[in-house]
């Protein structure tokens, strides 16, 4: 098809650069990278994704999102079809030949193409996409004033139905939860575990501060072990904060001092309320601002 589609580049350029997608061993731009009604993924969500950042050309923490990638995968049984320096080979590659310095890469790895049955087993060769493009969730303002949010009624689903740790292809719940936000004139949601314990938001885990003491919900409190908290806490406990995994209850966001989502694209992004409470003073807080700066100072070192 468009194997040498998209001449190489030297190095990671400066400029706008062009959407790149890697499918099945072959480069695409964006509009010629298509795939089977027949694959799984699109058939049943039967299929892993990541989602990385890249920084003035170099890709932030890709060992952590790769690790994750393949433990998803395994945890579907699912084989991705390569080791992982492969992945990471030609990960660097597309991020070269898309020329874009400020990137979101996002990786899938479905299930392949099969028949119209569920069957694992009628798909051969798994899927393999690789795009390297852009992503901008917020406007920068909301960086300072903080996001309004409202607790979803749809809970994140039943880790005895898919485990929450499985960065899959189904995110309905995750989606449906966003809508109740949309509908609720919010910017985002936070969802709970089947318990009820707050576990976070559609795509961001989440933070409260009390007192100068962080703390989190724990993976097994129904969350996506997120790459950007992981890094958070590292930071934070490095520059002499407190901080604790431990179950949060929605009293607990609603009586912090500060509190705040983490995420891959969203990065540190301040919650100004929570179900018409106000977080502390609303704005911003000083413990999140020192990690949000702390953050940008780490992915950009
Ligand atoms: N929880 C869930 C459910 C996620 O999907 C995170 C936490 C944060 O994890 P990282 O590793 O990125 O720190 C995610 C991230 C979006 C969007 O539009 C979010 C994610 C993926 C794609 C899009 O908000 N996932």
């Amino acid at each position: 098809m468009t194997a040498s589609l998209h001449p190489s580049k030297p190095s990671a350029a400066k400029g706008p650069g062009v959407p790149t997608v890697w499918l099945d061993g072959e480069w695409h731009e964006r509009g010629t990278a298509v795939v089977s009604v027949y694959d799984h993924g699109l058939l049943y969500g039967d299929g892993v994704f990541e989602g990385i950042r890249v920084y003035g050309g170099k890709i932030f923490r890709l060992s952590e999102h790769l690790d994750r990638l393949y433990d998803s995968a395994h945890a579907i049984w699912l084989t991705i079809p390569m080791a992982k320096a492969e992945l990471v080979a030609i990960t660097e590659e597309a991020v070269r030949r898309s020329g874009i310095a400020e990137a979101y890469i996002r990786h899938i790895v479905t299930r392949g193409v099969g028949d119209l049955g569920l069957d694992p087993r009628k798909c051969p060769k798994p899927t393999v996409i690789i795009i390297v493009d852009t992503i901008k969730l917020w406007p920068e303002e909301v960086y300072e004033t903080g996001l309004k949010v409202v607790t979803a009624g749809t809970p994140i689903p039943q880790r005895e139905a898919l485990s929450p740790r499985v960065k899959s292809l189904n995110y309905l719940a995750h989606i449906l939860a966003k809508v109740e936000g949309i509908q609720a004139g919010a910017d985002e949601v936070i969802m709970l575990d089947s318990s009820g314990y707050v576990a976070e938001g559609s795509g961001q885990n989440i933070f409260v501060v009390k007192q100068r003491q962080i703390r989190t919900p724990p993976a097994y409190a129904g969350i996506l072990k997120g790459v950007t908290r992981d890094a958070v806490i590292e930071l934070a406990r490095e520059h002499g904060y407190h901080v604790e995994e431990s179950i949060l209850n929605r009293y607990d966001v609603y009586t912090a001092d500060e509190a705040f989502f983490t995420g891959t694209a969203s990065e540190v992004v301040a919650i100004r309320q929570v179900d018409g409470r106000l977080i502390g003073s609303g704005n911003s807080g000083p413990v999140t601002r020192d990690l949000r700066a702390r953050y940008q100072a780490l992915v950009r070192s």
